[in-house]
């Protein structure tokens, strides 16, 4: 079953959207198979965004992510790579379209509220980065396995 890993960013805690961001990938019927609340270090920060190293908002982005509590998941499902990516919306939430999580609460690129792995091996790369593996659960709804 394919995962990925999700982010709520310090603008997301800190503007109470927590729950509001959750339910979204609730309710969609994606699996919830990993979660904690912690203050990003600055090595995982920058290992985090190692792709954007040469970026001249790389600096920033680690002051960022670093700069309050954090909530890291990770979702399963068949296609929730991509299907996390639609729902989160556009990296500019200027442009993001209505009714993906940047489109409707976001105006800032650089507090655009949410990450989400972009491909199927970076979230296996990030995965293991945010988690050991004795802290994701293996477990299966019952009652609604049709939704995956
Ligand atoms: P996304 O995959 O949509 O989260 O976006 P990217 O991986 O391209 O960018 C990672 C983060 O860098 C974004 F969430 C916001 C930040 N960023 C900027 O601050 N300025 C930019 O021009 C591009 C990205």
């Amino acid at each position: 079953m394919e995962r990925t890993f999700l982010a709520i960013k310090p603008d997301g805690v800190q503007r109470g959207l927590v729950g509001e961001i959750i339910s979204r990938f609730e309710t969609k019927g994606f699996t919830l198979v990993g979660l904690k609340f912690l203050n990003v270090s600055r090595e995982l920060a920058e290992q985090h965004y190692a792709v954007h190293r040469q970026r001249p908002f790389f600096a920033g982005l680690v002051e960022f992510i670093t700069s309050g509590p954090v909530v890291a998941m990770v979702w399963e499902g068949d296609g929730v790579v991509a299907s996390a990516r639609k729902i989160i919306g556009a990296t500019n939430p200027l442009t993001a379209e209505p009714g993906t999580i940047r489109g409707d609460f976001g105006i800032n690129i650089g507090r655009n509220l949410i990450h989400g792995s972009d491909a199927s091996e970076t979230a296996k790369h990030e995965i293991a980065l945010w988690f050991r593996e004795e802290e994701l659960v293996n477990w299966q709804p019952h009652i609604t396995p049709w939704l995956h």
